[in-house]
């Protein structure tokens, strides 16, 4: 790559059970053995001090208020920020397994459970908050600044063909109704980061503008086509970006 050109950031967003991990694996390999400099990261990260917060609360080790957990979340992405940055400037490409739509998805639709109301939306009904607890907006905001990614793949399975795959583990939020709400935050993130790409008056990240930065990937297929559609988005950004780093919602 030319020393003007940095690395891309490439999120792996999707349900539990969608193959994220497995094809962050597999797309690591596949640039490394083509002597493509790639790095894989994950969120939450539990190795540091906050994600073993994290780690015991998804464990029930311990309790936390939800909105504890969610800031939690926010602030293990933001102790890494400077990682992600420096590491796409030094030219290395980024693969990160999960990202601030999964802190978005999964805390709104925590909070639509809880209050068995409809999924929260960004709309002008949020302002002033008419549900306090975990609004979409509120749980958005920790999220603002942060790193942009370039590309979002959406591995997006439905929670029967997941739960299908072995079922669920024993953490915190591995529930069928859970994850069936969750998905649906997720569309709606989707739908507005698409909105968001159709604005014209935005000059980053992209310039060529035929990158998409989210893509919703049908991970119901198998492996290996799973991988080949995910490839297919990869493959115009492993010759390296040239507008800065975005930031998220800005
Ligand atoms: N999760 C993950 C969140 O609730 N917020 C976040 O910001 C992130 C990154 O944590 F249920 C949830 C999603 C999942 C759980 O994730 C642990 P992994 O990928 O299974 O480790
Ligand atoms: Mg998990």
């Amino acid at each position: 790559m030319s020393t003007s050109r940095r690395g891309a950031f490439i999120v792996i967003e999707g349900l539990d059970r969608s193959g994220k991990s497995t094809q962050a694996d597999v797309m690591l390999d596949r640039l490394n053995a083509s002597g493509i400099s790639a790095k894989l990261m994950k969120f939450p990260d539990r190795t540091t001090a906050i994600g073993q917060m994290i780690n015991a609360y998804l464990q029930s080790k311990a309790d936390l208020d939800d909105h504890v957990i969610h800031l939690l979340f926010a602030a293990n992405r933001w102790e890494l920020a400077s990682t992600i940055t420096q590491t796409l400037e030094s030219g290395t490409h980024v693969l990160c397994d999960r990202y601030s739509f999964s802190g978005i998805a999964f805390s709104a639709s925590k909070s639509a459970l809880k209050h068995k109301e409809a999924i929260p939306t960004p709309s002008s009904s949020d302002i002033p908050y008419t549900n306090p607890n975990l609004s979409y907006i509120w749980c958005r905001d920790p999220e603002r600044g942060l790193p942009a990614p370039d590309l979002t793949l959406f591995l997006d399975i439905s929670p029967e063909a997941a739960s299908a795959r072995g079922g669920y583990g024993e953490e915190r939020y591995e529930k069928a109704e859970m994850q069936a709400r969750v998905r649906e935050v997720f569309g709606q993130i989707g739908n507005e980061m698409l909105s968001h790409n159709q604005n014209e008056d935005r000059s980053e990240p992209t310039k060529d503008g035929a990158q998409p930065r989210w893509v919703v990937i049908d991970a119901g297929n198998d492996k290996t086509t799973v991988s080949k559609d995910m490839w297919a988005h990869v493959e115009p950004l492993i010759a390296g970006v040239d507008s800065p780093i975005g930031r998220l919602w800005y």
